[in-house]
């Protein structure tokens, strides 16, 4: 975590604590639950090499972490010392490099939901031990609101990059275009309030503040778990 501690004492800038963690994202997406029937596993794609798919089951080969972290939207809410279980994701890229890789001309590291939902980060930070791939929230598996039955956990950035009810990663030369369009920083760390890529951060936050509790509550009445 080269920015941010999870532990440091009071908040990044422009960021204020809320104490519930809402169901939270893209106004389009607040309907789209997904039917979770489906056999869950993770389908790897790749412009830089072969492609697989990995069940969920295959996952429980790679170490366990378990980690503590804060949680920021860039909407201005920070949910803190959230309790996150699950798998390192560079620990999976690390796993299917091995099976089907190498990928020599890897960059970006695309991820979708199954709602459909897309963002990516550049393979160097994809790559930084606390990104997760959760399934456990305070030692409960993960429910529909927070991205049942795997999610992407990317602490140190805004939490439009931690890409719920992860269906796909896609390996790639270049950056793919994400759900949040132009709003999408190509790194988004929350440190350096990289809240979007071309507006200053500090200008953002009172741009996006007003959206985040009709947002919460827009996705509140659209869950019906
Ligand atoms: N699949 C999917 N992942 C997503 C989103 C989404 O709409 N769909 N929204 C993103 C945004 S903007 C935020 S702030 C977080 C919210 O996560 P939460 O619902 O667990 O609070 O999920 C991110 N990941
Ligand atoms: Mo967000």
């Amino acid at each position: 975590m080269p920015y941010q501690k999870s532990d440091a004492m009071g908040l990044p800038p422009g960021q204020h604590e809320v104490s519930e963690f809402p169901r939270f994202g893209l106004p389009r997406f607040a309907r789209r639950i997904p039917n979770l029937r489906t056999s869950p596993e993770i389908k790897v794609t790749s412009e830089v090499g072969r492609s697989t798919t990995i069940s969920l089951e295959e996952l429980t080969c790679l170490p366990r972490r378990e980690q503590e972290a804060d949680f920021h939207c860039v909407t201005t809410w920070t949910v803190r010392r959230l309790r996150w279980s699950g798998y390192a994701l560079r620990d999976f890229i690390h796993l299917i490099t091995e099976r089907i890789g190498p990928f020599d001309e890897l960059s970006w590291v695309g991820l979708r939901g199954l709602d459909g939902y897309v963002a990516s980060l550049p393979v160097e930070f994809a790559t930084d031990p606390d990104v997760l791939l959760a399934d456990r929230l305070f030692g409960e598996p993960l429910d529909l609101s927070h991205g049942a039955p795997l999610r992407v956990l990317a602490p140190s950035h805004y939490g439009y990059k931690s890409v719920k009810h992860l269906a796909e990663i896609h390996l790639l030369r270049s950056r793919p275009r994400g759900s949040p369009g132009w709003k999408e920083h190509p790194v988004a760390l929350v440190a350096k309030e990289e809240r979007t890529q071309h507006i200053p951060g500090w200008l953002v936050r009172w741009l996006f503040r007003p959206f985040a509790s009709p947002l919460a509550w827009y996705y509140r009445r659209n869950t019906s778990l």
